[in-house]
């Protein structure tokens, strides 16, 4: 079969009205109301990572060390975005085809200057076409810091480097974003400022305490005279490309330092050894640490940041969210690059998983199975759990699509080959 035709074909076609009809009746039969789910899983916000357009290259002027920190995007897949207009054209593009809420992700290597200016001497000003790109478009920005690629972090210490003036330049940074990201919420109603810095040691660590020691002074002197405008998070990881050995922000260390700081957490999938559960991890931290922000990624044997799917380990995550009924708390985000495929299809394949993962979420009994589990019913519970994968969540899920007015099925490919013929393929 030819693809094209395939998709040209889907692209004519809409999730029937009968088909969900019939969908509605029997999820209803089970308790569930079809609509409200639908509703639910649309109103909420996906923040979408900017970093797959560009493979985590940035838009600084200057030359920087180019190595990014233990992050690799692998590929070379032309249509790479190479400026910020081309950053914001796919973005637009992507964003037709993702049904529901959305907000951007951007980070501070994204700033867009006339002259190279030093990280830490950041504002507002380089981020206001950002802004009214955004503000046009009703898409709350979301902000990141850049402790990586840069010849400060050359040898992958920042906030923890034990040279006070290197510690000194990184704080400055991360004042200088949470200034910009409460300048986001100001414009744009909230804004997450989320911290993740590589610092680590690549083998046979001697002195695992003291980093730690130097990142927590670093962390309180970022965090000081906390700004109410932005939302403050901290993200933690397992180990880096050349960070083998040790990394001074682990889970530990940032479960710990959030909740005694009271600011939110970054659980990032990929930042666990690999048969560690992140879905059990969310009813056991929301009930002390808040909010719980969600790095939404797929490692493949690594932290390999692999586009997003409609696996097992993203189904979890939905589920757990939906049933700790701490939705409230949790703040969805995008986290992977793909340099080996179309990145626009990238970002669309991604965060649709992410928003069908929700509305599978939501289309579950699993209250029956809670019914179950606390009469202590067994096969009960096991036999509701395994009538879901007979349900007809695909109806639902087109209905959902065409309700906010995007393809359905595989017809948003089509979209994504003209895009690829008429601009993408002219990038060199
Ligand atoms: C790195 C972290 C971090 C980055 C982005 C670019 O391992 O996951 O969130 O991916 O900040
Ligand atoms: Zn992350």
């Amino acid at each position: 079969m030819k693809l094209d035709d395939l998709f040209n074909r889907e692209a004519k076609k809409s999730g029937r009205a009968a088909d969900y009809k019939l969908a509605a009746e029997r999820f209803a039969a089970l308790g569930i109301d079809t609509e409200a789910a639908i509703a639910q899983a649309l109103a909420t916000p996906i923040s979408v990572h900017c970093w797959q357009a560009d493979d985590v290259r940035g838009l600084e002027l200057h030359e920087g060390a180019v190595d990014s920190g233990g992050l690799k995007a692998t590929g070379n897949y032309p249509g790479a975005a190479r400026t910020g207009d081309e950053i914001r054209a796919d973005f637009e593009v992507a964003a037709r085809l993702i049904p529901g809420r959305l907000r951007f992700n951007i980070h501070a290597m994204y700033a867009e200057a006339t002259r190279p200016v030093p990280r830490d001497e950041l504002g507002p000003e380089h981020f206001s076409r950002w802004v009214d790109w955004a503000a046009a478009r009703g898409w709350p920005l979301d902000f990141n810091p850049t402790c990586f690629a840069h010849p400060l972090a050359a040898d992958g210490l920042t906030l923890s480097h034990p040279k006070k003036s290197v510690r000194e330049f990184w704080i400055r940074h991360c004042r200088a974003c949470r200034d910009i990201a409460s300048y986001f919420g100001r414009r744009l109603g909230d804004s997450v400022c989320n911290i993740w810095i590589p610092d680590g040691i690549k083998d046979s660590t001697a002195d695992r305490l003291r980093p730690r020691e130097r990142l927590i002074a670093s962390l309180d002197a970022v965090l000081e005279g906390k700004k109410t405008k932005c939302i403050d998070t901290v993200e933690s990881k397992l180990f880096g490309i050349g960070v083998e050995d040790y990394t001074a922000g682990s889970h530990e260390f940032y479960l710990l330092y959030a909740q005694s700081r009271g600011v939110g957490i970054c659980l990032d999938m990929g930042h666990f050894h690999p048969t560690e559960s992140v879905a059990d991890k969310i009813s056991a931290i929301v009930l002390f640490v808040r909010p719980v922000l969600l790095h939404i990624s797929r490692g493949i044997r690594w932290d390999s940041d692999h586009v997003v799917r409609f696996n097992d380990e993203l189904k979890a995550v939905c589920d757990e969210a939906i049933r700790s009924g701490a939705m409230r708390h949790i703040l969805w985000a995008t986290d992977y690059f793909d340099a080996s495929i179309n990145r626009v299809a990238a970002w669309v394949i991604g965060v649709r998983a992410l928003r069908k993962a929700l509305l599978y979420a939501l289309l579950d009994p699993w209250k029956l199975a809670v019914e179950a589990e606390l009469a202590g019913d067994g096969a009960a519970k096991l036999a509701i759990q395994e009538a879901r994968g007979e349900l007809p969540f695909g109806a639902v899920w087109e209905e959902a699509c065409r309700r906010a007015d995007v393809p359905g099925g595989l017809a948003w490919m089509a979209e994504i080959r003209r895009y690829e013929t008429d601009v993408l393929s002219k990038r060199t």
